[in-house]
């Protein structure tokens, strides 16, 4: 018989046996975080909040918010929780050299973590009989490694494939009958083009499931990639702050991503003042990660915009849901899976002597992300040959992909050629429509 749940014990657990478990874990997180990490100590301290005031979930609200400015404040090491020696993994995300966050994992983390992944690939009914193309990224970024550990938990046969490489990508999953894909969605529906451009129907290739996450995609993107591959896609979510992949996944219902709650404790809040909003309410996600070792993060705020459920699941899973992310609340962008802020590429102009002015115009063409970016040159900085000029912006591009990782298409245009709307500068023009305008009912 097919098997439904990695953990079904938890995963199945009453709603009121959860929130006793997460208030006994939580008492027990904020004592370990209180003693352990001085940078949060203070924090409470400021506040006038011990470790006493805390006795259950119901008086988290008490704690102070953590940002993703407190982590690039405590660089690298300073909301470390336990010894350098009893890690064993970095994770990070992509950045700004020196300013980038560095997430720390003990074995039980990383255990934890992939328990999470485990559950979504069962989640999307696979087992050991399945043979698992792991088609993130794998290094720094979490993807890689969080579904390839899931993938090995579950005892299916795992492909490291990392991302890229396209050829190589459909040779393997045609010869090894691969049965899982998993990838960011833009990347699953590039594969399912290039298959169709070789001559594949979505019927030559045994796949029956895929976990696409990372970065946002539309049902209406699922339907496609699905008739192409001929497979149920699933939506997972994550971040490299609360361990990777995971921290919340799809079922078979496709409608919202579970969110592993033994681990991982989410409220909404309003972004403008930080109130805990009711379930259901659309609002800023925070996380507390109830276990974590090494680097656990109390009331997170991750600026991704999303609605909370409890509703029942026909699945039998009594974890809470949330919606697809319906937007951030501030101006990262996601482009090839990649996080850029607007930020990043001010400071690569002001580096090069370039003048601050700019904008990125993001679009998406075969599935393929376009990232161009306009940059008004000063009146000084005209080059008087075509090649002059391309020559400029190419070195331009190459200082970008430095600080990004990636690469854009720089153009230098004429000063003052960037429309300026009521004066303001639009700094972004995301023409890709990666966010469903419905509502989620949960
Ligand atoms: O993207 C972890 C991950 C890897 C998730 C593989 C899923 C699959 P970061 O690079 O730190 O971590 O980026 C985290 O990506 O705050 C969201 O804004 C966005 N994001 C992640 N998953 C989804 C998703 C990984 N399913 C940031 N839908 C998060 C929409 C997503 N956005």
């Amino acid at each position: 018989m097919e098997q439904r749940y990695y953990q079904p014990e938890i995963e199945t657990m009453p709603v009121e046996q959860l929130k006793k478990l997460q208030s006994e874990k939580l008492v027990k997180q904020v004592q370990h975080v209180y003693d352990n990490v001085p940078y949060y100590r203070n924090l409470m301290d400021e506040k006038g909040i011990t470790p006493a005031d805390i006795k259950g979930i119901e008086d988290l609200h008490k704690l102070p918010f953590l940002t993703k400015a407190d982590l690039r404040e405590a660089y690298p090491t300073g909301l470390l929780a336990v010894p350098q020696k009893d890690c064993v993994r970095i994770h990070s995300t992509s950045g700004t050299t020196g300013r980038r966050v560095v997430a720390f994992y003990t074995q039980h983390d990383v255990d934890l973590w992939e328990d999470c992944c485990a559950r979504a690939i069962v989640a999307a009914g696979c087992s050991n009989e399945d043979v698992c193309q792991v088609a993130y990224g794998y290094g720094l970024f979490t993807g890689g490694s969080g579904l390839h550990g899931g993938s090995h938990k579950v005892g299916c046969l795992t492909l490291p494939m990392s991302s890229g490489n396209t050829e190589r990508q459909i040779q393997f999953m045609m010869d090894l009958n691969a049965t899982l894909l998993c990838c960011t969605p833009s990347y699953a529906a590039y594969l399912a083009e290039s298959l169709k451009e070789q001559g594949y129907k979505p019927e030559d290739n045994k796949l029956k499931a895929g976990i696409f996450g990372a970065e946002p995609w539309t049902e209406e993107m699922r339907r496609n990639i699905q008739d192409a591959l001929g497979i149920k896609a699933y939506d997972i979510y994550g971040l490299t702050e609360t361990s990777g992949p995971g921290v919340a996944f799809e079922c078979s219902q496709q409608n919202g991503m579970h969110i592993n709650e033994d681990h991982f404790y989410a409220e909404i809040i309003d972004p403008d003042t930080g109130e805990v909003l009711p379930e259901g309410s659309k609002g800023e996600l925070v996380f507390t990660s109830l276990d974590k070792e090494a680097f656990p993060l109390l009331r997170y705020r991750t600026r991704d915009i999303c609605v909370l459920s409890r509703k029942p699941c026909a699945c039998g899973r009594t974890h809470i849901r949330m919606s697809k992310p319906m937007g951030r609340s501030d101006d990262m962008l996601i482009i090839r899976g990649v996080n850029v802020f607007p930020s990043q590429i001010e400071t690569v102009l002001l580096k090069e002597g370039y003048s601050p002015n700019y904008q990125i115009v993001l679009d998406r063409v075969n599935n393929n992300d376009t990232f161009d970016v306009n940059v008004e040159l000063n009146p000084d900085q005209f080059s008087d040959t075509v090649g002059g000029v391309t020559k400029q912006e190419k070195a331009l591009a190459a200082a970008m992909k430095t600080m990004l990782g990636i690469n854009p298409t720089v153009h230098l245009v004429s000063p003052k050629s960037i429309v300026r709307s009521e004066g303001k500068a639009v700094r972004v023009i995301d023409k890709r429509k990666l966010i469903d305008s419905n509502q989620w009912k949960g």
